[in-house]
């Protein structure tokens, strides 16, 4: 497998939250391609040093170095590579299942990412309020998702497009981790949630069975040692009573808070 490029291996200047960057990772390590990772950290300012602007004068990540070639646009970069690495290929043979993965991408990359960029929400901070940030950011995802379930129903298999992972899988991953960062409600898409169930444990119903464990069972056993160890302790019978309703309730509330029904799939 070919994994690096000449002697020179590749360079990826990166954010960690960038959801962009989150793209371009997710195709190196499908297609098993070692690259050198360059951290840029955007909450510090480092897209605006003039060293990276040199790279991306836009000021943007992710970036991709490869010996002399530069090139600073997840999607530019994610066809290069499937270009230059054929293992794993991101496209479809299909005409029409290439089609969509076109349209996913380009939903994600130029109707919904853009408009919820960390400059823009920025801007929207100063120059609006910042209480209008996050509706903003759940409005554009809102809308950009509707769009997308409708153009996947009745062409998702284990992925977005059938079952291999294909482009659009590598643009829908991270943007639905950006849902969860504004905290989208997701209950209306249905099938974005069952391609990427991880991503919807908090809003589906997805009680974590570690969650109902501790509640269930760790709670209730932890009261009864503390109530043994409290009467003991005291030769009372009614003190443990006295905390009992406060561990109770705080075991239901961790059932009640996690759980929501999946109603509208
Ligand atoms: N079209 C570009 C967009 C790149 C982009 O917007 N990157 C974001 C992180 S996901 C960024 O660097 N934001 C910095 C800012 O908003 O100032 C791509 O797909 O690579």
């Amino acid at each position: 497998m070919a994994t690096e490029s000449g002697d020179n291996k590749l360079k990826l200047y990166s954010y960690w939250r960038s959801s962009c960057a989150f793209r371009v990772r997710i195709a190196l390590n499908l297609k098993g391609i070692k690259y050198e990772y360059k951290a840029v950290d955007l909450l510090k300012g480092e897209h605006s040093h003039p060293d990276f602007l040199k790279l991306n004068p836009v000021g943007f990540v992710p970036v991709l170095v490869d010996g002399d070639f530069v090139i600073s646009d997840s999607l530019a970069i994610i066809m290069y590579l499937d270009d230059k690495f054929t293992q794993c290929p991101l496209l479809p043979p299909d005409l029409h299942k290439r089609t969509i993965n076109f349209q996913v991408t380009h939903i994600v990359s130029s109707s919904i990412q853009p408009l919820q960029n960390m400059s823009v929400l920025n801007y929207i901070g100063e120059k609006v309020s910042p209480d209008e940030k996050l509706p903003w950011a759940q409005r554009v995802i809102r809308t950009g998702f509707t769009a997308i379930e409708k153009l996947l129903k009745g062409h998702t298999g284990r992925y977005a497009t059938g079952d291999e992972i294909f482009l659009a899988d590598l643009f829908l991953a991270p943007q639905l981790y950006n849902a969860t960062r504004y905290n989208v409600d997701m209950v209306m898409f249905c099938t974005l949630l069952h391609l990427f169930p991880l991503f919807g444990q908090d809003w589906y119903g997805g009680i974590e069975v570690s969650e109902l464990y501790y509640s269930v069972i760790i709670l209730p056993l932890l009261f009864h040692s503390f109530r043994f160890w409290w009467s003991g302790f005291w030769m009372s019978e009614i003190s443990p009573y006295l905390v009992s309703p406060h561990i109770s309730l705080l075991g239901s509330r961790l059932i009640l808070v996690t759980y929501k029904p999946f109603a509208t799939c």
